[in-house]
């Protein structure tokens, strides 16, 4: 079981890497984010079995308990907006449990998720979870090729979605008939039979990740990862049912979804969930309703401090961010506004939250901490980061030659290590990460792989040859751009975003092109990126 960890937590591991150099970590314990004198082993952190047993209990113990507030929705034919609490919220995750199983969907059966920010999204998820679906969520900003590369890959039985245009795109995508469902659920009625019946080892979701090849896989994110991730973060970052955050990351991501909204469940606290991110609303809905958290990638840190409204967020107690790296520079400036240092962690889809800075202690910028509870953590002697524990998946869906690539064993006769490609350097107990060990580019806190770019742009008549890289961006991290050897008159940027219109999400699509007389090649005639623009 390649996720699994056992034992008492060890502060020194030693590993091996590829090529045999031995490496040893001398990354802070774990233990060092436990709060004085809690004793945690990481079986305690899966000892509830799975989410949803531990959520539903709460939500039987506590009723009263407010759990989301959402704006009211123009145009919505639910009730209006307002707060949700643990009863109703129940009640609404059970009938929609009833609902997908009164439609034919059974325990196993994929459902693709790709919705908007709002409670009816949440309901859906979460009642789809709980009648034993696997739950496959997917970026509503995907082009038809994106979806059926998905629908291709998982076969869902239905599909969840919030636009008519998004309902439209999937079926086309999926080129069979397929149950489209609108985030409402507007089904009929059934009785939803046992619920939260899945175990710890059965597979609850299946997020997509882009691999090195351009062809996303899904990696099968299992109950026990879900658990064990979200109870290692609500005791690092002492998540209480006290806490109120302002949610506003997107759901069908690890980030928004397995830390944003499986946090604020186990933690029986409290979320306002925005329906996407504005630094304006963003600072009224803090001070509205006291809010004590707020989690974004560093691209929303900095319009929050562009916009002169970082400081909106004095009066919280945390302020996290992830998914990409924030400068020293961006770190000290929102932490001047905020009055209190920014928490940086580090994450992946594969494996959940892997490193944190202390909640409390010392928090360092540009470092992402280190191991969180229950979760190993080694630089091997090329650099690359190794991650085992509870929380790290245990393969990508139907890619056995991937997962032999991205899986090796340990040397120490314990689960194998799941290679990120991420690069890391252990500075004084702490993980800074240096780069990639492949050219993945982070735009504004999501991925993008050159290799998928470069294929559809490869495709335009006037484009004879192309690669892709990352510019430097202040407020997006990186920028896509194309190096393009043009066949003809060199298409610009607005011919570019026509033609990957419906082949690339916009977030993929180049924002700068260079036109050059040829790509520097190695002399195995590969790009060498590198050397592009000397
Ligand atoms: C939107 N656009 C983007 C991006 N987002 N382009 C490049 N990179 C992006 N990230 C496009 C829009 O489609 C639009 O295109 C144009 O940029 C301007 O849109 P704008 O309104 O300014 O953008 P926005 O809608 O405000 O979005 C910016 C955002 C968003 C709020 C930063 O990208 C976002 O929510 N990012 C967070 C992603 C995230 O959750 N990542 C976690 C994955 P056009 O002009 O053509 O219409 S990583 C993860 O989950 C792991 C576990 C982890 O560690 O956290
Ligand atoms: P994803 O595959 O979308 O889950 O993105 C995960 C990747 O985001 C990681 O492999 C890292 O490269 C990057 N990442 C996440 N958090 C951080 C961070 N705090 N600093 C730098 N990179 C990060």
């Amino acid at each position: 079981m390649p996720g699994a960890t056992a034992g008492r937590p060890r502060s020194s591991t030693i590993e091996q890497d590829r090529t045999g150099s031995r490496k040893e970590s001398t990354l802070r314990p774990w233990t060092d984010h436990l709060p004085p004198g809690n004793r945690l082993t990481p079986g305690d952190l899966v000892s509830s079995g799975t989410l949803l047993r531990s959520w539903s209990q709460r939500w039987q113990a506590e009723p009263d308990a407010r759990l989301w507030w959402e704006p009211d929705r123009p145009g919505s034919a639910g009730p209006g907006g307002g707060w949700w609490t643990a009863e109703r919220f129940d009640a609404a995750t059970r009938r929609a449990a009833g609902r997908l199983r009164g439609a034919g969907l059974r325990p196993g059966e994929r459902v693709v998720w790709s919705t908007g920010s709002s409670i009816d999204a949440v309901v859906a998820h979460v009642g789809a979870l709980r009648a034993g679906l696997v739950v496959v969520p997917s970026n509503t900003s995907y082009s038809e090729r994106e979806l059926a590369h998905i629908v291709a890959d998982v076969r869902p039985s239905a599909a969840i979605v919030d636009r008519p245009d998004q309902a439209e795109r999937v079926r086309r995508a999926s080129g069979v008939p397929m149950m489209v469902i609108g985030s409402d659920l507007d089904l009929p009625d059934a009785d939803p039979g046992p619920l939260d019946t899945a175990g710890p080892d059965d597979p609850a979701l299946i997020c997509f990740t882009s691999g090195t090849t351009g062809a996303p896989k899904g990696a099968v994110l299992r109950h026990r990862n879900l658990l064990a991730a979200t109870e290692a973060v609500t005791i690092a970052w002492r998540w209480g049912p006290e806490d109120r955050l302002i949610h506003c990351l997107p759901l069908y991501h690890a980030h928004g979804l397995c830390v944003g909204v499986y946090g604020t469940l186990s933690a029986g606290a409290s979320a306002v969930l925005l329906p996407g991110f504005d630094p304006k609303v963003v600072e009224a809905a803090a001070q509205d309703h006291h809010a004590s958290l707020f989690f974004g990638v560093p691209t929303m840190y900095h319009r929050l401090a562009s916009s002169g409204r970082a400081a909106g967020l004095r009066r919280l107690r945390l302020c996290v961010s992830g998914s990409a790296p924030l400068s020293k520079e961006l770190h000290a400036a929102v932490s001047s506004a905020i009055g209190s240092r920014v928490l940086e962690r580090y994450g992946m889809t594969e494996t959940l939250m892997n490193t944190s800075n202390p909640c409390d202690g010392d928090r360092r910028p540009g470092t992402v901490g280190f191991p969180l509870p229950g979760v190993e953590v080694v630089v091997d002697g090329a650099d690359e980061i190794l991650v085992r524990g509870p929380n790290v998946f245990d393969g990508y869906w139907e890619r056995p030659a991937a997962n032999r690539e991205v899986f090796r064993p340990s040397t120490d006769g314990g689960s194998p290590w799941f290679h990120t490609g991420d690069l890391g350097e252990d500075v004084d107990g702490y993980l800074v990460i240096k780069g990639r060990s492949n050219e993945l580019i982070i735009s504004g806190g999501l991925n993008v792989y050159p290799r998928e770019v470069e294929d559809v742009l490869a495709g335009h008549p006037r484009v004879a040859e192309v690669a892709v890289t990352g510019t430097l961006s202040e407020e997006w991290g990186e920028v896509v751009t194309a190096w393009i050897v043009p066949d003809g008159h060199p298409p610009s940027i607005e011919d570019l975003d026509e033609f990957t219109a419906s082949t690339l999400a916009p977030f993929k699509r180049p924002r700068l092109v260079r036109v050059v007389d040829e790509l520097p090649r190695n002399a195995m005639g590969k790009v060498v990126y590198s050397r592009l623009g000397e």
